[in-house]
């Protein structure tokens, strides 16, 4: 018997390579990397700054000797200014979804588009996927990172693929009633509107079918993993990743699930104070950094990444060596500082899912009409939730209120509304609108 869901089965043997041998090929490799970018202009910049050379990479701590690389940095040599190859080796364009303004660019030569299929492979196997299978995709395909990369990940695999991409929910239902694929891949929060769709239509999303899910793209929190699965009676999976370090294949959850485990071989991981820029202990929350060791179009050194999560160094019972990341509690560009108390929207999603009768749709809308922060959770309420009675919304108002004071320490106002009025996304959900901003408070 094992002791896992299913049979914990490693897709490639290097992520079982002994610590020791592991920090040496990281040393090989990074050493290779700093080589590779030093004609990169913004890097050779800022080595000649700190008097860095690739010789001077003497262990594994003269990583912190490195400069950090941030998105304003991507965006200064716009489009693609941090191309360490020739253009004639590019295979592929992406582009990172910026909320705001032009996405900045990454590239791909063959190898690393081969390196990204194999590193999405990894988290696939170890959290389920076998050849037997067939996998239906939500994640559009284009320049977001999401199709693509699971695409070919799912194909090096071997199993068989539905691209069905992003949008249109009802077909993609039909989908899943018709051709009966046991293992979705999106984001989170639209499998909740595949199953919306599903009620609405009188389908009970149980018996659709589904086995398991790999789910990333996203924050979510472990409430909405209880809430998802039991939606559909199948087993989530995490996998964590971004395109400026190579898309979806950065990390993700093995059997255990009990976080990501993070490609090492391929990535070098550090978790910061982001104010300090100093490491936190382990088990501390940070921002991690990413420093690639293997990707030649568009090496990155030290990327400042903006999420906010832990690591993990115990072993795993699943027997890969690698560090594991904990779940992204949050960016800390959607940290929301009111009244000078720091609350991530996670925080706030972890007290909703904890309230029975309502709906896993929310926005948190945050102004500041006066000298004040203000915080308000519209909060969907599930239709057979809904009751006309004042005193039954009321108690359920202060249910909400008091379980988000509990956990962030601060009182919001929570507005309940009606079932089916709140947007939704097609990919990742938008849950912030800081009307602060808008406003140039911010
Ligand atoms: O979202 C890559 C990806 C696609 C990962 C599909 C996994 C699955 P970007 O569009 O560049 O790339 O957005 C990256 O999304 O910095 C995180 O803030 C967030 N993110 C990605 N995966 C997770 C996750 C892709 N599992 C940004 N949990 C990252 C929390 C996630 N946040």
């Amino acid at each position: 018997m094992t002791p896992f869901a299913f049979e914990n089965r490693i897709w490639d043997r290097a992520e079982t390579t002994p610590r020791d041998r592991l920090m040496a090929l990281q040393l090989q490799r990074l050493r290779r990397t700093v080589a590779r970018v030093a004609e990169v202009p913004y890097y050779k910049e800022a080595f000649a700054r700190s008097g860095i050379t690739p010789r001077k990479i003497k262990s594994l701590d003269d990583l912190r000797r490195l400069p950090f690389t941030t998105k304003d940095d991507l965006r200064r040599y716009y489009p693609l200014g941090f191309l360490a190859v020739p253009t004639e080796k590019i295979v592929r364009i992406h582009g990172s979804s910026g909320t705001t303004g032009r996405p900045t660019f990454v590239a791909y030569t063959a190898r690393d588009r081969d390196t990204w299929a194999n590193l999405c492979a990894r988290f696939l196997v170890a959290g389920g996927l076998r050849p037997e299978h067939l996998v239906q995709i939500t994640f559009g395909y284009g320049l977001f990172t999401g199709g693509f990369g699971l695409h070919y990940g799912i194909e090096k695999v071997g199993a068989a693929i539905i691209p069905a991409a992003a949008g249109n929910t009802p077909r993609h239902l039909m989908l899943i009633q018709d051709l009966k694929p046991q293992v979705l891949v999106g984001t989170p929060s639209y499998s909740l509107q595949i199953a919306e769709v599903a009620r609405a239509q009188g389908i009970d999303p149980r018996s659709l079918g589904l086995k398991f899910a790999h789910f990333g793209g996203e924050p979510w929190t472990e409430d909405m993993r209880v809430e998802i699965e039991r939606e559909f009676g199948l087993l989530a999976f995490n996998n964590y990743g971004l395109s400026e370090v190579i898309g979806p294949g950065v990390s993700g959850e093995c059997v255990a699930r009990r976080g990501m485990h993070i490609q090492e071989d391929h990535f070098l991981v550090e978790c910061v104070n982001p104010d300090t820029l100093e490491p936190v202990p382990e088990g501390e929350n940070g921002e991690l950094v990413f420093t690639s060791l293997t990707k030649e179009a568009f090496p990155i050194i030290r990327y400042r990444t903006r999420d906010i999560a832990s690591l993990d160094s115990s072993p795993c019972p699943c027997r890969r060596t690698t560090v594991r990341m904990s779940r992204v509690v949050g960016r800390t560009d959607d940290m929301l500082i009111v009244r000078g108390v720091n609350v991530f929207p996670s925080q706030i999603e972890e007290a909703l899912l904890r309230v029975e009768g309502t709906a896993p749709h929310y926005l948190i809308e945050v102004d500041r009409p006066g000298a004040m922060d203000m915080i308000t959770v519209k909060v969907e309420m599930r239709a057979q939730d809904f009751s006309d009675e004042m005193r039954v919304m009321e108690a359920l108002r202060e249910r909400i209120d008091r379980e988000i004071q509990s956990i962030t320490g601060i009182r919001v106002n929570v507005e309940l509304i009606m079932p089916q009025t709140l947007k939704r996304s097609i990919g990742k959900a938008n849950r912030v609108i800081d009307h602060r901003r808008e406003k140039g408070l911010i």
